[in-house]
């Protein structure tokens, strides 16, 4: 891999160093403004450093191949509106959005690329044990000559198995197996309970809400809360980077994480790329006065410190500042990595906040979506996202109901 540094009197011209240089692969490892050296130095503009690399194996420039197309996924994902404008508009657009894309997503990928060699082995281990819970209970294709043979009790123990193995909580396994009972009296096959018990599922979750936009003309105030390393910042860029590139919202982001040393860097680096103006604020007073100054804005996306539910002290602070902020929207993040107990003590801990609506994340991680279900259920807070990868903005979507009843069920179409 070759590291260079690039500067320029902005980051549009350090960037467009980097690309005419390194080509549009290059991965951006940092941002930072810098003086010149010597004395009068400091009399002059800060100029923006960038320091990026590119592998090896990607050669020099000539050999540099343009970027793949990139599909707008989230254009249809996430809201299903289309921009107006010419074709030709539109094609330019499309294609000043594809690039702005593609580089995101290298340098995210890459970036991270170290901490996903250290997950590939868990991630196998993870793939074998959900694969072979599959293959011990496979709903859809349950072989109906067998089943004639088991008798209800048998058909109930089999589906009451399938959910304790997708960490669904006893007490929710229970209401089920009620439930179905009442509605299916002779189920010829257990098949018959996985249909009951689909829609039952689908009707628990709920249609989810993504951001519910302000009416009188004031900035939306959207609040990210949730323990450490779920992915809040990430997914606060995702969700930015769709209403900015696909709805053309004005965006403004605040970061109340000033804990983590990288944690401005990291919000920053995408408020750069999106071109989108942030505030750092130190103390939960500082909040309403940051908001205040994007009075012109649509959206004002907060991202906050992971903190531990388990420490008081942090977690009064975050209380302070969620009162502070009085945000429109409070999205709860957690990711589906977490395990049921842990999920239910976090869940305990943020029951100060009245309404907030639930975002998963690293569905991709977990071998079966179950604590979603488990947390809708004892919240009834409403879903709203999942993510399901590190790319930015690919991998998010409103969350699809169907598809986690099915992974709970193990039901494979
Ligand atoms: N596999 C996977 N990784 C994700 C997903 N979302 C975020 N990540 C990764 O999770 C790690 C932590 O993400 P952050 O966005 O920094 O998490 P955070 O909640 O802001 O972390 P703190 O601010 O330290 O509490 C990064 O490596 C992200 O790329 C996802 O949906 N799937
Ligand atoms: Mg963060």
């Amino acid at each position: 891999m070759r590291i260079r540094r690039y500067t320029g009197k902005d980051v549009q011209e350090a960037m467009l160093k980097v690309k005419m240089d390194l080509g549009s692969e290059a991965v951006i490892l940092s941002t930072r403004k810098v003086r010149k050296k010597g004395f009068l130095g400091f009399l002059k503009k800060p100029l923006t450093e960038v320091l990026a690399a590119i592998d090896d194996d990607y050669g020099s420039k000539s050999n540099d191949k343009p970027a793949a197309s990139v599909k707008m996924r989230n254009t249809a994902v996430l809201s299903g509106q289309k921009a107006n404008g010419s074709v030709q508009d539109e094609n330019d657009r499309v294609s000043a959005l594809e690039s702005k894309i593609k580089q995101m997503e290298s340098m995210i990928n890459r970036i991270y690329a170290d901490v996903s060699k250290g997950k590939t082995q868990q991630e196998q281990k993870e793939n074998e044990k959900a694969h072979n819970a599959a293959e011990t209970v496979r709903p859809g294709t349950v072989n109906t000559q067998q089943t004639a043979s088991q008798t209800s009790a048998d058909m109930y123990k089999t589906f009451a198995r399938v959910l304790a193995e997708s960490e669904i909580e006893p007490v929710i396994i229970d209401r089920m197996l009620e439930k179905i009972k009442q509605l299916v009296k002779n189920p010829s096959s257990v098949n018959d309970l996985f249909s009951a018990a689909r829609k039952i599922l689908v009707n628990i979750l709920g249609e989810p809400q993504t951001i519910s936009f302000r009416e009188d003309g004031k900035p939306t105030v959207v609040i990210f809360l949730g323990p450490t390393g779920v992915g809040k910042t990430t997914t606060l860029a995702k969700i930015a980077a769709d209403y900015s590139l696909n709805h053309e919202k004005k965006i403004g982001f605040i970061t109340a994480d000033t804990y983590r040393i990288a944690a401005v860097e990291q919000l920053k680096t995408y408020a750069e790329i999106l071109n989108i103006p942030i505030s750092v604020i130190y103390t939960p007073q500082e909040i309403k006065e940051a908001i205040a100054n994007y009075s012109d804005k649509d959206l004002i996306l907060i991202d906050t410190a992971g903190r531990s539910h388990k420490n008081a002290e942090q977690f009064a602070e975050l209380k302070m500042l969620v009162a502070s902020a009085q945000a429109d929207d409070v999205f709860l993040v957690l990711s589906c990595n977490l395990g049921r107990t842990a999920c239910k003590e976090i869940i305990n801990h943020y029951n100060f906040i009245n309404n907030y609506k639930l975002l998963f994340t690293k569905l991709d991680e977990a071998p079966v979506p179950g604590i979603i279900l488990n947390a809708r259920y004892a919240t009834g807070k409403r879903l709203s996202y999942t993510t399901a990868g590190q790319s930015v903005p690919d991998d998010i979507e409103v969350a699809n109901v169907e598809n986690i009843v099915k992974s709970i069920l193990r039901i494979n179409e």
